[in-house]
């Protein structure tokens, strides 16, 4: 059996999360769920960063200590993968000394074995939102455009990653192949960013920041936070532990936000080369959500709670929204107005009633069940099926979630267009015509439930419910024979308030 290891970023636990949190995470739900759905022995990991000058702060400001204050915070978000019915295997945190610290100590050791460690003096510009040093060149008027501070000067003796001796290696990876970026515009950002990385510090001293890893040996140095934070994707399958990571690494997936792109695609491959490790195979590179076309502050106070949202409107309409509307690689906004527009239209007027329809036809017209006969499945209808499913495929693989999803609403449009044209209600002598047309529906409605089931698995789960079967287990093309027995009809999606 195939398998398939995809990652989410590890989040910051200044904060509770947002909805660009809830986006990364539902992108990487829907294609580690297809995944499964091919059969594939599929893991999605997902957790928090709890390390670092920007969490002991944030600790600090609640008048916390660190560790209670990450533990609040980090089940906040572990809560919100369960309310939005992630289907992630494990949760890592890099507080947890048992799980992650073992996975550190040893990659740090193995680069160091591989004489890419080393001690320097070093004077620069550290913005504490990054987590990084920043280049002047970087800033705006002396300030970082991504996060309206004055970036922090330091000038302190750590230690070094000598990452310059991979350049060539990695500028290979992504030119061959061997890293696939999705799109494939961001491998070409990668490639400018590649061109002017330099050796990144790795540690900073103990005693300007204590809330980490130290330094195995030098107890007066802390492991940089980045260093210690992408070494996630390898400690929680077992590395630094046991064996088991040889069987899921190299990860097929990094599901990152394009913040983050160049500590995924230049610092975490090199980092690697150093110790001998696989690369992973791709990276999927979302875009960022604006509110009503504004970054989320809590200055501004847009700043949108997806548990909240989950709260008003359900889990999948959340889902829905975000994987419809947003673009799965560009920028996307978020509105209320656009949220409610596709609750009403898409998925109320469209999926719901197409459902509703066809149950109230078999309920009324066959006495509550339709026993799928092939000879009554219409030909163009099949065809038309298999053409969505083809492109429904090509778009998931693509990471073009949003487009899948169009597919399949456009079969789910042509449907309700036929029972409208067909009005299998009118009688005929033999009655074929309205089976004729209900069998031909029932088909779209199987075939787009096993799709939709990656994007939307409770609705699926009641859509099954209606016709008193598992429909995402069946192939549309092997249903002769099935019995679809409709005993409750329950709207999908009731009107919202
Ligand atoms: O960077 N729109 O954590 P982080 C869409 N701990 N996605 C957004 C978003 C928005 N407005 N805001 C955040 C870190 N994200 C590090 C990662 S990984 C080894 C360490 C998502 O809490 C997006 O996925 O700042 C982004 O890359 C991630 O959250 C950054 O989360």
């Amino acid at each position: 059996m195939n398998k398939f290891y995809i990652t989410t970023p590890i989040f910051y636990v200044n904060d509770k999360p947002h909805i660009g949190h809830a986006f990364t995470l539902v992108l990487a739900d829907v294609t580690a769920r297809y995944h499964r759905s091919l059969g594939e022995e599929t893991f999605l990991l997902t957790g928090t960063d709890e390390h670092g000058a920007k969490i002991a702060r944030a600790a600090e400001r609640q008048g916390e200590e660190p560790q209670q204050f990450t533990d609040r915070v980090s089940a906040t978000f572990s809560e919100l993968a369960k309310i939005l019915n992630v289907s992630n295997n494990e949760f890592i945190r890099t507080t947890d000394q048992e799980i992650h610290w073992p996975g550190v100590f040893k990659i740090w050791e193995a680069i160091k074995a591989s004489g890419d460690i080393y001690e320097s003096e070093y004077e620069g510009l550290y913005c504490v939102g990054h987590e990084a040093f920043m280049k002047k060149s970087d800033l705006q008027d002396g300030v970082c455009p991504d996060h309206q501070t004055k970036p922090e000067k330091i000038k302190e003796k750590n230690y070094f990653f000598k990452l310059s001796k991979y350049k060539k290696r990695i500028k290979e990876a992504y030119v061959s192949g061997a890293i696939m970026v999705k799109p494939a515009s961001r491998a070409n950002e990668v490639l400018a960013m590649l061109e002017d990385s330099e050796d990144v510090s790795f540690s900073r001293p103990r005693k300007d920041l204590e809330w980490g890893i130290a330094v195995p040996g030098d107890d007066a140095q802390t492991i940089y936070v980045w260093a210690d934070a992408l070494t996630n994707y390898l400690s929680a399958m077992g590395y630094g532990r046991n064996e088991d990571w040889q069987k899921w690494w190299p990860a097929d997936t990094h599901v990152i936000g394009k913040d983050i792109l160049r500590f995924h695609g230049i610092i975490w491959p090199a980092m690697l080369l150093s110790a001998g490790l696989e690369l992973p195979k791709s990276l999927l590179v979302h875009g960022f959500i604006t509110v009503e076309n504004q970054k989320m502050s809590k200055t501004i106070g847009n700043v949108i709670d997806p548990v909240e949202l989950v709260k008003k409107y359900g889990v999948d309409p959340v889902r829905y929204y975000l994987l419809r509307e947003i673009p799965s690689t560009e920028d996307g906004d978020f509105s209320y107005k656009k949220l409610e527009d596709r609750y009403n239209g898409d998925l109320a007027n469209n999926l719901g009633n197409l459902v509703s329809r066809v149950a109230k036809l078999i309920e009324t017209k066959l006495e509550g069940e339709l026993n799928f006969d092939g000879k009554f499945f219409d030909k163009e209808v099949r065809q038309k099926i298999e053409e969505a499913e083809q492109k429904y495929r090509r778009a998931v693989e693509e990471f073009r979630l949003h487009e899948a999803l169009t597919h399949i609403w456009d079969l789910f449009g042509f449907a309700n267009a036929h029972i409208d044209s067909h009005k299998p209600w009118e009688a005929d002598q033999e009655g074929s015509h309205l089976l004729r047309t209900i069998t031909s529906i029932v088909a779209i409605i199987v075939s787009g439930s096993r799709w939709l089931e990656p994007f939307l698995p409770e609705t699926v789960e009641k859509i099954s419910n209606t016709f008193g079967n598992n429909l995402r287990a069946y192939d549309v093309l092997r249903l002769a024979g099935q019995k679809f027995i409709v005993t409750k009809i329950e709207p999908l999606f009731p009107r919202l308030k």
